[in-house]
C-alpha cells in the first residue's frame, strides 16, 4: 500500500492531470482488471479509486519521460548535430549525447531564441565540453519558437542547429 499512498500524494503536481483522464481511465475495463492484482481482493471502492488515478498518473508519467534525443558527431566523424534541425514539445526533454569527434558542446546563440529566454540559462558554458563517449546535456525548453544552436569549439566547421519548440 505505500507505493500507492505515495503515488496518490504526488498526483497534484502533475499539471497534466485532469479530471477527465481519470474517469476515461476508470470506464476502462482493463484497468479495472489490473486493480486486484494491486490490492487485493478486499480493496475498498475508495482504495479502487486510488489504484486508478495513479495508473492514470503512470500514463502521464511515461509520455512525460519521452526525450528527444541529439548526437554530437556523426557516426562518420562528421562534425555535426544529428539530426541539425528537429521539433520537440515544450517541455520535452532534449539530451545532446556524445557520438564521435568530441569535445563537443551545446550552446544557444543568444540572438537567435526566443525573446525573454535567457541563453545562458540554457546552455553549456563556452569553456565546458562533454569529452567522453556517452556523455550527456540534457535541456529542457519551455518557450515556443525556434532556438539556434552551437557547438563552440566546431561552430567553424559547421557544427550548427536549431530546434523549432512547439
Ligand atoms: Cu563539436
Amino acid at each position: 500500500m505505500a507505493s500507492i499512498t505515495s503515488a496518490a500524494i504526488s498526483i497534484p503536481s502533475f499539471t497534466g492531470l485532469k479530471t477527465s483522464n481519470i474517469t476515461t481511465t476508470k470506464a476502462n475495463p482493463t484497468v479495472n482488471v489490473k486493480v486486484p492484482s494491486k490490492l487485493g481482493v478486499r480493496a475498498s471502492m475508495k482504495e479502487l479509486g486510488v489504484a486508478v488515478a495513479a495508473t492514470a498518473a503512470s500514463a502521464i508519467l511515461a509520455s512525460n519521460a519521452m526525450a528527444v534525443e541529439v548526437l554530437l558527431g556523426a557516426s562518420d566523424g562528421s562534425l555535426a548535430f544529428v539530426p541539425n534541425e528537429f521539433s520537440a514539445a515544450a517541455g520535452e526533454k532534449i539530451v545532446f549525447k556524445n557520438n564521435a569527434g568530441f569535445p563537443h558542446n551545446v550552446v544557444f546563440d543568444e540572438d537567435e531564441i526566443p525573446g525573454g529566454v535567457d541563453a545562458t540559462k540554457i546552455s553549456m558554458p563556452e569553456e565546458e565540453y562533454l569529452n567522453g563517449p556517452g556523455e550527456v546535456y540534457a535541456v529542457t525548453l519551455t518557450e515556443k519558437g525556434t532556438y539556434s544552436f552551437y557547438c563552440a569549439p566546431h561552430q567553424g566547421a559547421g557544427m550548427i542547429g536549431k530546434v523549432t519548440v512547439n
